[in-house]
């Protein structure tokens, strides 16, 4: 039986997602709420659709609605056949198409659009983009330094992703370091201690068998740790759960974070992968980068989306100063419909 996990703002939403992602045949296995708020559902998908809604044995979800209520889908609105539209909404749906979004998405905006409001149309439709996502939230918390892992595919992004994010911290002023769990491939290391060196900011290895923990990863005085990883999920699933253990027997004053980081550039398949490779962690948040190497970044940010996953960081160059962003809706909007950032 394959697990899925999708998380959403509270239950109804995760619900709503979880029907998007898998339609009728979506069964409830089991939920969690996670450290941001939210709930993390483990819904499998039965194909039949016949079998009964809770599996015996199964937790149920805690709080209403009723597990009949909860788990069983009522049937896929049938997608209407499109109508012709209003020129402008015409343009719109153009527009949308261009940059990769599926005709579902495309309706469902649409349909967001109310005439005669003062609101224009294109705002209308940006604001329903917008709220299809999560945006993951990063508070600052005192006296409690935060683990910030990037995690993912080889050649996705993280190291450099993590060198962005440093020194967008540097700028601000907060005290961090680097670690690396990547110490076995040749000049990985090396690669960010040079970036940290510039930075000002120490990097420090931590070799395959070395004990992860508050003290080994340089936790004490910093606001933030930036943790690298190999891009092998089996190896890095390990260490993080290893580290998160360390660091919750030993009552350490440290937040674990991990964010998938996704190339703007992946197939559904490989991003499928990527998930399940990656979704024990319980993960915090995405970052999507590469979002300049392709002009329909809507693919990915539509999967994101569904699965309900926050996301921290847009990523569109490979210039370590300006081409790291905080998601925001306004963003999520323009990559929709313009298919690059503003
Ligand atoms: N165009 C573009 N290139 C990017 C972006 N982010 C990263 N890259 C490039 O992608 C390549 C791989 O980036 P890394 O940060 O080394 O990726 P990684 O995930 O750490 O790779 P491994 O450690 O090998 O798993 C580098 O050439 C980066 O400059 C982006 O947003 N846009
Ligand atoms: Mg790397």
């Amino acid at each position: 039986m394959q697990i899925h996990r999708i998380r959403g703002n509270d239950l109804n939403d995760a619900l709503r997602r979880a029907k998007r992602t898998h339609g009728e045949g979506a069964v409830v296995v089991g939920h969690e709420r996670t450290s941001d708020g939210g709930i993390t559902l483990a819904v499998t998908v039965d194909q039949s659709a016949a079998v009964p809604a809770v599996e015996s044995g199964a937790p149920k979800p805690a709080r209403s609605p009723k597990p009949a209520d909860v788990v069983r889908f009522p049937k896929a609105e049938a997608t209407e056949p499109p109508t012709k539209r209003p020129a402008l909404l015409e343009e719109l749906a153009g527009r949308l198409s261009a940059t990769g979004t599926s005709q579902e998405w495309i309706e469902r905006v649409l349909s967001n659009v109310e005439e005669g409001t003062e609101e224009h149309p294109i705002d209308q439709v940006g604001n329903a983009i917008g709220s299809a996502f999560r945006i993951a939230k990063l508070p600052k918390a005192q006296g409690l330094t935060r683990v910030l892992a990037l995690v993912g595919p080889t050649g996705s992004g993280k190291t450099s992703g993590l060198i962005k994010i440093g020194a967008r911290l540097v700028r601000g002023g907060h005290p961090l370091r680097f670690a690396s769990l990547d110490s076995r491939r040749v000049g990985a290391v090396e690669q960010l201690e040079a970036y940290a060196a510039a930075l000002r900011v120490e990097a420090r290895a931590l070799p395959d068998g070395a004990d992860l923990n508050q003290q080994s990863i340089g936790a004490a005085g910093c606001e933030v740790v930036l943790l690298d990883t190999t891009g092998r999920p089996q190896q890095d699933c390990a260490r993080l759960v290893e580290l998160r253990r360390n660091l919750e027997a030993e009552e350490a004053k440290v937040e674990l974070s991990s964010f998938l980081v996704l190339p703007a550039t992946l197939h559904r398949a490989a991003m499928q992968s990527a998930i399940s490779q990656f979704g024990d962690l319980r993960l915090a948040g995405c970052v999507i980068t590469k979002l300049d190497e392709t002009p329909e970044p809507a693919h990915v940010l539509e999967y994101v989306a569904e699965l309900g996953l926050p996301i921290a960081f847009l990523s569109d160059g490979r210039d370590l100063g300006r081409s790291l962003h905080r998601a925001t809706p306004e963003a999520l909007a323009d990559l929709f419909l313009r298919g690059k950032l503003s």
